[in-house]
Parts: C-alpha cells; structure tokens; sequence
C-alpha cells in the first residue's frame, strides 16, 4: 500500500440534518471497522462488487497492517477508487464521531475487537473497553451526528456468547453463558445493540456467527496455526506442531460465507438478530488429523491428556505434540449452532463445508509457506 497517510481528513461540522431518508439511502455507502481484519477483507470485497463506496477504520501501527487490503488498495491520487481508509479507534469516541460526520454511511459494520479468546485473559480491561465499550460509543457516535434513524448498523456478535453448554445445537434462543472476558466484553456489546435498537429505534443487528476461517484467518487461531504448521513440516522447516485442547469442538465455517450473512442481516425490512454457522460441528484433532491428510501424511495419536502425541504413521515421528500453555483458563468445549433462521429469512446458506476449508488453507499455506511468525497464543 503506498501511503495510508494520503487522504487528508477533512472534519465537517457535525450536522443534525441529513434531509429525506430515502434519499440519503440511496446512497451506498458502508463504513467498517475492522477493515484490516479477516472478515473486514472479505467484507470490502464483496461490497466494492456491490457498487459501493467503503470506508474503513485502520489503527495507527508502527509496522505494516493493511496486507489483507493490499490487492483492493488504489492510491487516491493516482487512481481513485471506492475504498477510503480513516485512521481511528474503537476507544476513541471524537474520532469516531468524526468520521462519521464526514462519511455519512449507510451501513455500518462493527467488525473491529480484540478477538483473540485467549489473550482476553490476559488482556481483559483492554478487551472489556474496545469489545464491549467500543461498541457503544460507536452507537453513540451514529446518534450523536443524528444518523441514528439514517443508518444500518451490524454487530459482530459471537458464538463465543454460548460459552459453557446449556443446549446444543444453539440458535438465537439458547441462553448465553460466555465464558471468558473476550465472551463477556461481547455480551455487552449485543445488548447494547438490542438496547439501542429498542430505544432509539434504529436499524441495529447482531450476527451471531460461529467460528469461520480462510487463508486470510489470523496465524494464532487454531486453523490456521494447523494449517501453517502442516505445510512447515511438510516442507521439513518445522518439527512439530504445539497445540493445547485437541478435543474443543467448533463449527468451522468459511470466512467469505459468513460475510455474505452480514450484508443480507441490513437489507431486511425490519432488524433481527441471526445466527450464522454450519450446523456441523468437529473437534481440533479432526482439523489435525484432515490438515495433515492434505499433504499426504497419517496421523497416529498415542498417549492422554498433555502426554499425547500425535505421529506420522509413516516415520514414526512425533508431528503433534499438547502445551498446556495453550489451554485457556475457562474453555468453551462445543460450539455447534443452528442456522435455521438465517436460512429461512435471509436465504443465506454456507457454501464451503469443513472439508474444502481444510484443504484451501492447507493449500494456501504450501504454497505461501516459509514466512514464519512465532506462534504465541
Ligand atoms: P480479526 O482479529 O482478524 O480482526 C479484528 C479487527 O479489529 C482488525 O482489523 C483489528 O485491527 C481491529 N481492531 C482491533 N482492536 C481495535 C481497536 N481498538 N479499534 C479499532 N479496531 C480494532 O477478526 P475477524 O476478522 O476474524 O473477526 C471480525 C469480528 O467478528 C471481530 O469482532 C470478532 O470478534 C468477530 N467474530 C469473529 C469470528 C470468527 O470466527 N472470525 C466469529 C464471531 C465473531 P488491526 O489489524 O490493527 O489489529
Ligand atoms: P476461538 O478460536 O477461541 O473459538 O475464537 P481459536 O481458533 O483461538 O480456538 C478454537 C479452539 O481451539 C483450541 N485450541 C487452540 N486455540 C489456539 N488459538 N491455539 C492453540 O494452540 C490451540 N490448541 C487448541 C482452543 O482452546 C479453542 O477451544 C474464535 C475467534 O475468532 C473469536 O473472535 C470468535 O468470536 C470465535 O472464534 C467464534
């Protein structure tokens, strides 16, 4: 990207008047939080082929952040193109009140949050604040440049919100038990979206998706740590591959699906909160056991609990092996949800299922491999 710092923020004044809503609306125009992340790729993807124009907020960072950006980026002053980046901050409550005021979306979507379960534990007054806070000074933010009526706004809420399992498969109405400060953080933030939506009127969703990946999935979520660590030791530049609870069960679905449901969640006529997912559901070591499978090799588990090991049955060396470092201090054990609602009412439906999302990341991963980051979390 050439230069993040070359669309000079111009602040208008904040303005209570955005004239006839159904003109304003025919704009289109999304603002979204979270653009440098997984899913905010994705999302600008499929909204710039919509025909809008997006506008994302981007942390200010001494090193590089925008690469998931990189193939949609035009420098504006060479080739303009629909794709705007704001610095800004889901703490920062002025700064969102500006862009706002200047951007004047339609759509507003929340992806922006420490997302990271794990170090939520480690992190849990900065998750609480940007997780759960943010989302209400975002909210705040569309009220106070009187957007509130004007604008459509989605919540990345969370399978994580079902926590500890009190039924299975969950849907929009099984009772939430979150089970970490990231889980918490993001029980706030659903509803205060509920909340705003009941008090204030306003177009305002909360998507509560399960576990999706791709390739373009953050290195320290166990997918694409898996699917990294396969192809390293596939190529012989890695020995083993260090993991925590093998027997989590998550409802893996893929990351350009998942966006989709997002958009189809702000073109219903009324809002409503939907649950996204597969309604399959696979423990870690399946993931293992498929990835490996990919690029030729078998597993053969040997061992319990933090003794287990995971060897290629070809060799005979040990490929896998349990840190507990890895284990989280409370850990959701099944997640496996019912999409019923989303299918029904906004005719969404996953495309890629488990197996195909192993293999595209594992592919991904051997044909990219070699730049490695450490694994930390
Ligand atoms: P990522 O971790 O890939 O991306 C998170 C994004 O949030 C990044 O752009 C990050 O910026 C940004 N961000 C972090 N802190 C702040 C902050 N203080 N202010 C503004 N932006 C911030 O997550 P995903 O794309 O996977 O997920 C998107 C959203 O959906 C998140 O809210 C996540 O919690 C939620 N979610 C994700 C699921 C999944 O399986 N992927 C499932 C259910 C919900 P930077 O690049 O600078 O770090
Ligand atoms: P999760 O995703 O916590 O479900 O949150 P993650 O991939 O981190 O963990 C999934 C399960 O795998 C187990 N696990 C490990 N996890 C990691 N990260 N690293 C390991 O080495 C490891 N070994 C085993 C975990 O204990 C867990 O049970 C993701 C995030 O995207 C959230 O933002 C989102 O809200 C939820 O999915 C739905």
């Amino acid at each position: 990207m050439a230069d993040q710092q070359d669309q000079v923020p111009i602040f208008h004044p904040i303005t209570a008047d955005h004239g006839d809503i159904n003109e304003y609306r025919k704009r289109k125009v999304a603002l979204i939080t979270g653009i440098t992340g997984q899913d905010g790729s994705y999302l600008t993807e499929l909204l710039l082929g919509k025909g809008y124009e997006v506008h994302g907020i981007i942390r200010r960072s001494s090193s590089f952040n925008t690469n998931r950006l990189q193939h949609l980026y035009a420098d504006q002053h060479e080739r303009p193109n629909k794709m705007k980046l704001h610095h800004g901050d889901l703490s920062d409550s002025t700064n969102l009140v500006y862009i706002l005021a200047q951007v004047r979306p339609t759509e507003v979507y929340n992806l922006g949050a420490q997302s990271h379960v794990k170090v939520s534990f480690e992190m849990s007054e900065y998750t609480g604040d940007v997780d759960g806070l943010g989302t209400l000074r975002l909210l705040d933010a569309i009220r106070t440049v009187g957007l509130e009526k004007y604008v459509r706004f989605y919540q990345a809420s969370t399978s994580e919100l079902y926590g500890k399992v009190v039924e299975t498969p969950q849907s929009e109405t099984t009772p939430f038990y979150p089970r970490s400060p990231y889980g918490v953080a993001k029980l706030y933030a659903y509803w205060i979206t509920v909340n705003y939506r009941e008090a204030y009127g306003m177009y305002a969703c909360n998507g509560i998706l399960f576990n999706h990946e791709s390739p373009r999935r953050g290195r320290t979520f166990v997918t694409r740590k898996i699917s990294r660590a396969v192809a390293e030791i596939k190529l012989g530049k890695q020995a083993c591959l260090y993991l925590g609870n093998l027997d989590a069960k998550r409802d893996w679905g893929h990351a350009a699906d998942y966006v989709e449901g997002m958009w189809r969640m702000l073109q219903q006529e009324q809002p409503e909160d939907f649950v996204l997912a597969t309604g399959e559901t696979h423990p870690v070591r399946e993931f293992v056991e498929k990835s490996f499978g990919c690029v030729g090799i078998k597993v053969k588990w040997e061992g319990s609990g933090v003794q287990e090991v995971g060897k290629d049955v070809e060799t005979g060396k040990v490929i896998v092996r349990v840190d507990p470092k890895y284990f989280r201090p409370a850990e959701v054990e099944l997640l496996h949800g019912n999409p019923a609602k989303a299918e029904k009412k906004l005719g969404w439906k996953r495309k890629v299922d488990f197996d195909s999302l192993v293999k595209e990341m594992t592919e991904a991963d051997l044909q990219g491999a070699g730049n490695l980051v450490e694994d930390r979390n």
